[in-house]
């Protein structure tokens, strides 16, 4: 935007060195006031002053030019203030533009989650308000449940008898013929011997461990601290995280 003022057709600079040229010419400017091309723009001001009668004193001097950066001081708190109303109104914007993808990521991960749905569903066991979908690719632990989290679910986290009978007979017609280990969504990588969903939540499970004399579960201690089905009988055996074997997620219904 442009300036008002003539004032303004000096920069900052320029007024504060003509500010300082006028006071060291004070001594010299005659008293009929200032030559032709000196304060162009503002001999009417001088004029004025000459009414006065102070013309070519210092103290005249001092005033004209002072009165110019108060205009330019002027001229720049207005463009400041325009300037200030339009980052006001952009930072607005911003804000708007915010909440707006805000809620499209809601939506998408909504909208992923009913796909989830849907596909577990479809493919895979519905029991109680979840259904569990097996996946035969060979993932790490965290791949996996990240995975699972990329559809909208998350790794089996059977809670009770009735979901784990559940998961287990899904599993064995699921991934048989033969035995394979697969993940759920229990560790205890956080607390040796506390196992949790990956909510957090204590397992309330106590007899779903595979029993043997030798091999009984969990044995892994804090070398295995995520839990994976064998898929023929749906006992749970703690296993290295970092292991690569099939999973299954589970999406609400
Ligand atoms: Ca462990």
């Amino acid at each position: 935007m442009g300036f008002i003022h003539g004032a303004c057709d000096y920069t900052d600079a320029q007024l504060i060195g003509l500010l300082g040229n006028t006071l060291a010419m004070a001594s010299q400017v005659p008293l009929g006031g200032p030559t032709a091309g000196y304060l162009p723009g503002h001999v009417s001001r001088w004029q004025g002053l000459r009414g006065s009668g102070r013309e070519g004193t210092q103290v005249a001097q001092q005033e004209l030019a002072i009165q110019l950066l108060r205009d330019r001081q002027h001229n720049i708190e207005a463009v400041v203030s325009v300037y200030s109303s339009h980052f006001s109104n952009l930072n607005a914007k911003l804000t708007h533009v915010q909440s707006a993808i805000s809620n499209i990521s809601d939506t998408t991960f909504t909208n992923r989650k009913g796909i989830g749905g849907l596909r577990g569903c479809a493919k895979g066991r519905r029991v109680n308000a979840k259904c569990f979908l097996g996946v035969k690719a060979f993932e790490t632990f965290d791949e996996g449940a990240r995975l699972c989290g990329e559809g909208g679910g998350r790794l089996a986290s059977p809670r009770g008898a009735l979901e784990m009978e559940a998961l287990a007979a899904y599993t064995k017609s699921f991934f048989g013929p033969g035995n394979w280990p697969a993940w759920i969504g229990v560790t205890d990588r956080l607390n040796e011997g506390a196992y949790v969903y990956q909510d957090g939540t204590r397992s309330a499970l106590s007899d779903h461990w595979f029993r043997d004399p030798q091999l009984g579960q969990p044995n892994g201690g804090r070398q295995e601290n995520c839990v994976a089905l064998s898929t023929d009988d749906g006992k749970w055996w703690d296993k290295d995280c970092m292991r690569r074997m099939y999973y299954i997620c589970e999406y609400d219904y």
